[in-house]
This record gives structure tokens, C-alpha cells and sequence, in this order.
């Protein structure tokens, strides 16, 4: 079983841009042509791909300025579909002919995730939100990571180099009082809990273990990850109001959820499930 590095979370290092093979922020065609000397024990080991899952209830406004800043890293793009009502289908098609569309099988971001990560056919999977609040150009530090030997990746908002320019007081309160709850039922020290800017290895996703229909979706992962005892890293990202439209989320009934979720997963609350997990 792999080993947790929360308690020494890593220092942030954006990906290094000299054409470096296993970094994702600089991985290109070009990088991988044969040279006529180079032997084929030498070439670097394939990359890892990368599936970006997108949850969007409708986002239609939103979708152009997030489709177009998808970095290069990303091989296949999922756009799950929660039944909207304007042209967030079509938007989507019309903006990246190649995206894959799911629609989720219920209500609720977290049901859409789910099926989203399980039509998945990437080595790692990116989730990022449809609305614009979360900027594509960061997917590379994400990846960088997931590169470098951690399992699972996780944006926050509060450690330097991160932001908010939309989180409300309520909701920043609630975010704190459920990751002091977190941090002390599994002695980690996370820096943020609901925000849905995540990646990790595909394999993991058994492990993961997910069954919310709605926004504890978030929590849920952590909560799973942490108990698998997955390699843990937190890269700072930068929180954007969202573009248009409106928040499908209600800060005290979701909440509420949330905390629903921490409490019948906390260690000891449920019987211990057999030792799972590997090395990513
Ligand atoms: N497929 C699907 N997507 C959803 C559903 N609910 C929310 N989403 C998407 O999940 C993402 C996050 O939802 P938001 O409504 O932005 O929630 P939020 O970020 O907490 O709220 P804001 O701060 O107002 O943006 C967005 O891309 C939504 O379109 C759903 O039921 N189905
Ligand atoms: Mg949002």
C-alpha cells in the first residue's frame, strides 16, 4: 500500500518547460520524434494519458471559454450532460468535435462525476468544473504530480499561490469548519475540501469507492483517498467567479450533506473494509 505525504504536502513546483519526458506541460509530438542514434531501450518510457471529465448542468454561455483553454496533455474530454435545458449539448459538440458526451444515469454533479469517470479510458483522470470558475491552463500542474509518483491531486484555494474571487463568507466558514473536521478524523493537513479541482490515477478509482449523487462528491474522495492511504499532493489554483449563469449549489443543504458524508465515513464509523490500494 502506498503511503500518505500529507503531513509534509509537497512544496509547489510548476512543470519544468525544457522538454522533459514525463511532464505533461511540455509534452508534445515533436518531443517524441526518433532520432536516427537513439536506440528504442532509450526512448522514453509512453506517456501517461489524460481523460478530462466535465460535469455541466447548463453551461452553454461557459463552455467556449473552458473548451478552448484545454491544454494539449489532454487526449479525450467528457462533457456529462445533467439534462440541461439550454444548448449545452450542442455548444459543447460545436466547440471540440472530438468531445465524448455521457449523460449521467441521475441527478446531482456527483452522480454525473461518477459516470463520467467510469466511461473514462485515460491512465489519469482531471475533473474540472464546466462554468469557468476553474482555469484549463492548470491542468499541466495537476498532471506534474500524477507524473512524479502521487496518486491523487488535489487543488486548493488556500495555500499560497491559490485564490478565491468567488467564495462567499458562508460558504468559506463552512469549508473551514469541515476541514478541521476532516484534518482531525484522519490526522492529515489538507488546506481545502469543496472544490472539485482534482486528478488521479484511473486505477485508483475502485479504491476511490464512490457513491454521492450530489456536491459531497468532493468529500467523498478525499475522505477515500485518505483511508486508501493514497500518495496525496495539493497544487495551488486560483478560484474565478463563474462566468454566467447560476450556482446550482445551496450552501446549507449541501452542506449539510457534506457533513453527513464526513461523519458515517469517519474511521471506525463503518467496519473496516479489507487492505486495498497499490502503488500507482
Ligand atoms: N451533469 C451535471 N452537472 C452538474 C450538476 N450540478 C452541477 N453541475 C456542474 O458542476 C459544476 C459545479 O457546479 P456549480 O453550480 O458551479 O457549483 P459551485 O461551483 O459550487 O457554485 P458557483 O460558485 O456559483 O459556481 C458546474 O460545471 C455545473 O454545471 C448536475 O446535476 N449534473
Ligand atoms: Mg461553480
Amino acid at each position: 500500500m502506498s503511503s500518505s505525504d500529507l503531513n509534509n504536502p509537497p512544496v509547489f513546483a510548476p512543470p519544468s518547460t525544457n522538454g522533459g519526458p514525463s511532464e505533461h506541460g511540455s509534452r508534445r509530438s515533436s518531443d517524441r520524434r526518433a532520432h536516427p542514434l537513439r536506440r528504442a531501450e532509450d526512448q522514453p518510457p509512453p506517456r501517461a494519458t489524460v481523460s478530462l471529465v466535465v460535469p455541466a448542468r447548463n453551461e452553454a454561455r461557459n463552455i467556449p471559454w473552458v473548451f478552448e483553454q484545454i491544454p494539449d496533455c489532454v487526449d479525450e474530454v467528457i462533457l456529462v450532460d445533467g439534462d440541461s435545458s439550454d444548448a449545452t449539448v450542442h455548444m459543447a459538440a460545436d466547440c471540440l468535435p472530438t468531445v465524448r458526451q455521457v449523460r449521467q444515469s441521475g441527478p446531482g454533479k456527483g452522480n454525473a462525476l461518477r459516470t463520467g469517470f467510469l466511461s473514462a479510458t485515460g491512465d489519469y483522470i482531471v475533473m474540472m468544473d464546466a462554468d469557468g470558475s476553474m482555469v484549463p491552463g492548470e491542468i499541466p500542474h495537476f498532471l506534474h504530480f500524477l507524473d512524479n509518483g502521487y496518486d491523487f491531486v488535489k487543488g486548493s484555494r488556500f495555500i499560497a499561490g491559490g485564490g478565491s474571487l468567488d467564495i462567499t463568507r458562508i460558504r468559506r466558514l463552512g469549508n473551514q469548519v469541515l476541514l478541521t473536521a476532516t484534518n482531525r478524523l484522519y490526522h492529515a493537513s489538507l488546506t481545502d475540501l469543496c472544490y472539485g479541482f482534482c486528478a488521479f490515477r484511473r486505477s485508483f478509482l475502485k479504491d476511490l469507492d464512490l457513491h454521492s449523487t450530489g456536491f459531497e462528491i468532493e468529500t467523498e474522495m478525499i475522505t477515500h483517498a485518505l483511508r486508501s492511504g493514497l500518495r496525496i499532493a495539493e497544487v495551488p489554483s486560483l478560484e474565478l467567479p463563474r462566468r454566467s449563469g447560476r450556482s446550482n449549489l445551496h450552501a446549507i443543504s449541501d452542506g449539510r450533506r457534506v457533513l453527513r458524508t464526513l461523519l458515517s465515513e469517519r474511521p471506525h464509523a463503518r467496519t473496516p473494509s479489507p487492505t486495498r490500494g497499490s502503488t500507482g
